[in-house]
């Protein structure tokens, strides 16, 4: 994950995987995360199916996190919060300071998730 500034930051875990549609791709990660992101944002959401839009999986229970306006992507959401690399796009590293939302949102400037056999 680049920052906007250019600074770059990571997490890598020892295990990730993705169930298939009939369980809504439900999120497994374990592995001690290695990286320096700040924090483990990630595993916050780590056991919960893929929320988009018009796909309410996540567990908050008033509504649905992809279809706030402050996250407005697809993501493994537990209660909203958390990270998400499918976020709105900001194009600046401020935080969004409008009165519509009670926090900052700090977007990134780029994001990758590579993924690799365990064998490699
Ligand atoms: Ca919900």
């Amino acid at each position: 994950m680049e920052r906007f500034g250019g600074s770059k930051i990571y997490d890598r875990y020892e295990q990730f995987a993705i169930a298939g549609e009939d369980d809504q791709y439900r999120l497994n990660i374990s592995g001690k995360a290695v990286g320096n992101a700040r924090g483990d944002e990630l595993s916050y959401h780590n056991n919960q199916k893929f929320s988009t839009f018009d796909r309410d999986n996540d567990a908050w229970n008033s509504g649905n996190c992809a279809s706030k306006d402050k996250y407005a992507g697809g993501w493994w959401y537990n209660s909203c919060a958390g990270c998400n690399l499918n976020g709105k796009y900001y194009n600046s590293m401020e935080f969004k300071k409008d009165n519509k939302f009670w926090d900052g949102i700090i977007s990134l400037k780029t994001v990758k998730m590579l993924i690799r056999p365990k064998s490699y």
